[in-house]
């Protein structure tokens, strides 16, 4: 593949609605327009028929962000104290659910209404799984990852990849292993708001993957008339879409990257999907589960999931609806390489925290 046809080239400035300033467009998104109309029809799903007006509401609104990252662990007092002591995190919450037999342990570098945090799972009487070979690694960003590393290796963490320029690249990095097997990709980069800083994921094709998380988090394909397409792209682009914001190739070691996310790479999380040339399948385990992300529609999301896995791959695991018991709205899917992402109504997850 040619990494750099993926970016967009151009922007055009168009005028926006509601007394708004001149938009930057890209024309990367611009062919991939549907009709709205032919969207319902195609959906199916139970979205009450929105105006474009009210999805342009929507779409300004709906500020997605990725919440946490789920994954099991065999021992977690085991995880927290390595993640609290070596890693730098702390102890956000914790829950024990006895009927189903499980408990969760979040952890971060700050609180959950603001930070990417990891939800580990502790499934009583399960001590090992399987990490299999598709799932990649989480990162770390510190300002000085010799020091860091030397710093784990004191307090007995077990270090995978001495701290040095990634190969083929100048960026200090080093990989360091929690208790369960999960690596831990230590970056070195400048004070950052939030040193949770990826979560990398072995894809079989980076397009088809790009494709799918650029649609599956712009909301686009809902907009009929054509200005007010343009300003919703610009909308979701803004407020809500997951971007692609860099992709790198590596011929030397036969790897292309792509990084994508809602911010900056440098001041939030991003998925860092990794295509390895050749290879298509990976195995995925039982350890790792899925990423959480905010919306504030499940059932307008689940729309546009259910539509753009029909088009390129992947499944709705969970309609859109309340979790019996809990009662927060979640829409489930899995990506064409068998990823799961877990969309979470916005005002739910606050009342989770008990914030709202
Ligand atoms: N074959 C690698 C491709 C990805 C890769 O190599 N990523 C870089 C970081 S972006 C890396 O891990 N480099 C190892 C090193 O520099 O030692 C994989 O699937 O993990
Ligand atoms: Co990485």
């Amino acid at each position: 593949m040619r990494s750099h046809s993926l970016l967009p080239e151009r922007s055009y400035l168009v005028p926006a609605r509601a007394g708004r300033q001149w938009i930057k467009l890209s024309p990367l998104f611009s062919e991939e327009i549907s009709d709205s109309s032919s969207v319902y029809m195609a959906s199916g799903a139970e979205v009450e028929s929105l105006s474009s007006e009210n999805l342009l509401e929507w779409a300004q609104k709906d500020k997605r962000r990725f919440l946490h990252a789920v994954y099991r662990v065999g021992n977690l007092d085991r995880t927290i104290e390595f993640y609290t002591e070596c890693l730098g995190m702390k102890l956000l919450r914790k829950r024990d659910i006895p009927e189903e037999k499980y408990s969760n342990a979040f952890l971060g570098f700050g609180p959950e209404d603001s930070h990417f945090v990891v939800e580990l799972t502790y499934n009583y009487g399960v001590d090992k799984y399987d990490i299999g070979t598709g799932f990649g690694h989480f990162a770390i960003a510190s300002e000085d990852v010799y020091k860091l590393v030397e710093d784990i290796r004191s307090k007995g963490g077990k270090i995978k990849r001495e701290p040095g320029p990634v190969k083929g690249g100048t960026t200090v990095i080093a990989f360091v292993e929690d208790p369960d097997g999960y690596l831990f990709e230590l970056i070195q980069r400048g004070p950052t708001p939030e040193p949770l800083c990826q979560v990398m994921l072995r894809v079989g094709d980076l397009e088809r993957s790009i494709k799918f998380y650029e649609k599956v988090t712009y909301i686009i394909s809902f907009i009929g008339c054509s200005i007010l397409k343009i300003c919703a792209i610009y909308i979701a682009e803004q407020a809500c879409g997951m971007k692609l914001l860099r992709t790198k190739d590596n011929p030397d070691y036969k790897y292309t990257i792509a990084m994508l996310g809602y911010a900056e790479e440098t001041e939030s999380i991003v998925l860092e999907l990794t295509y390895n040339y050749g290879v298509t399948e990976y195995t995925k385990g039982n350890a790792y589960a899925q990423v959480a992300i905010s919306t504030e529609d499940v059932y307008k999301s689940g729309a546009v999931v259910d539509l753009v896995t029909k088009e390129l791959g992947g499944k709705i695991t969970r309609q859109p609806g309340p979790i019996p018991g809990i009662n927060t709205k979640i829409v489930s899917f899995l990506d064409p390489d068998g990823w799961k992402t877990v969309l979470v109504d916005h005002l739910d997850f606050l009342k989770e925290l008990g914030q709202a």
